[in-house]
């Protein structure tokens, strides 16, 4: 049975795992020290990302990433069980988490904490969102690629409207504890970018250490790894036809958008997307 969502001031949330009050005392009390967010509008890459900062945490071994599942790894700051792993938890912090800028805690702007912010071409994140969700019980079911299009468009997805989640969030960009990581970079020069994250966590990595990460964060790899691929999720918020690493490309959107939709979406994104500078978007 597919439902409606929980609603936080006027935002969707999944309606399983999540709780409104927990949303608001991250906003009210949830202090940020010299913690690590992995930040994305979901369907991004967030897990992507999630597996290479394990991985670099561990330089290259697996052990962690093949024993323990990823969403304690990195738990869901928002989640109802990612809340309460991370709120009493000692120490910098490893967390996920999707929300829009302005529901974190105002210490987030003062700490050492070290953003990296996954972002990805918004029509492959529809794509990738419509198989998503139609196959859990988090919200209700579109019935159709052209209704969850329409919902996309509109906000009414979980966690809101794509153009207002990445507007928020790259006004950060100049900050020097704010990474931007783009999902179709990773793809195209993914030594180079997880190069990148490694000096921006300050970890140096051997060749041979990076050869490992590589290989345990490829899309086979993942797909093959059960405490990343999503298959011991619990059986109530997601059904059996669930494949979570589904294709793991850039523009892949092309086989699914009809021309007409194609056009509605470039003129919603022209209007929404005004005034970013040139070359910030590698698809546009
Ligand atoms: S979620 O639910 O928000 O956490 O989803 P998220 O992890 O952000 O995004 C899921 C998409 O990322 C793809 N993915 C990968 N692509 C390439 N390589 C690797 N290793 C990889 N891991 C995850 C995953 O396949 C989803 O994209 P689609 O387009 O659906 O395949």
């Amino acid at each position: 049975m597919s439902s409606d969502y929980i609603w936080f001031e006027g935002m969707p949330f999944p309606c399983i795992g999540f709780d409104k009050e927990i949303i608001g005392k991250i906003r009210q009390s949830f202090v940020m020290r010299e913690d690590t967010v992995i930040l994305s509008y979901p369907k991004s890459g967030t897990t992507w990302l999630i597996e290479i900062v394990c991985l670099i945490q561990k330089k290259g071994d697996p052990m962690w990433i093949q024993s323990v599942p990823i969403w304690d790894r990195s738990p869901l700051l928002e989640s109802e069980s990612g809340y309460l792993k991370l709120v009493n938890k000692e120490g910098p912090r490893l967390m996920t988490s999707h929300l829009p800028i302005h529901l974190f805690h105002k210490s987030l702007f003062s700490s050492k904490t070290k953003i990296i912010y996954v972002f990805r071409n918004p029509r492959d994140i529809l794509v990738s969102g419509y198989f998503f969700w139609s196959k859990t019980n988090v919200m209700k079911n579109p019935g159709s690629l052209e209704t969850y299009f329409e919902w996309f468009l509109k906000g009414n997805v979980p966690y809101g409207s794509w153009f207002e989640h990445i507007r928020g969030w790259l006004s950060m960009r100049e900050e020097k504890n704010f990474l931007l990581i783009c999902y179709d970079d990773l793809k195209k020069d993914t030594r180079g970018t997880i190069e990148k994250i490694c000096e921006f966590l300050g970890k140096k990595l051997e060749p041979d250490e990076m050869d490992l990460i590589l290989k345990y964060s490829s899309f086979q790899a993942m797909k093959e790894n059960k405490m990343s691929n999503f298959s011991i999720i619990r059986k109530d918020i997601a059904t059996n036809g669930l494949q979570f690493l589904r294709e793991g490309t850039t523009g892949g959107w092309k086989n699914y958008f009809t021309v007409a939709l194609s056009e509605a979406f470039d003129k919603v994104y022209q209007e929404k997307m005004a005034g970013f500078p040139l070359g910030l978007f590698p698809w546009e």
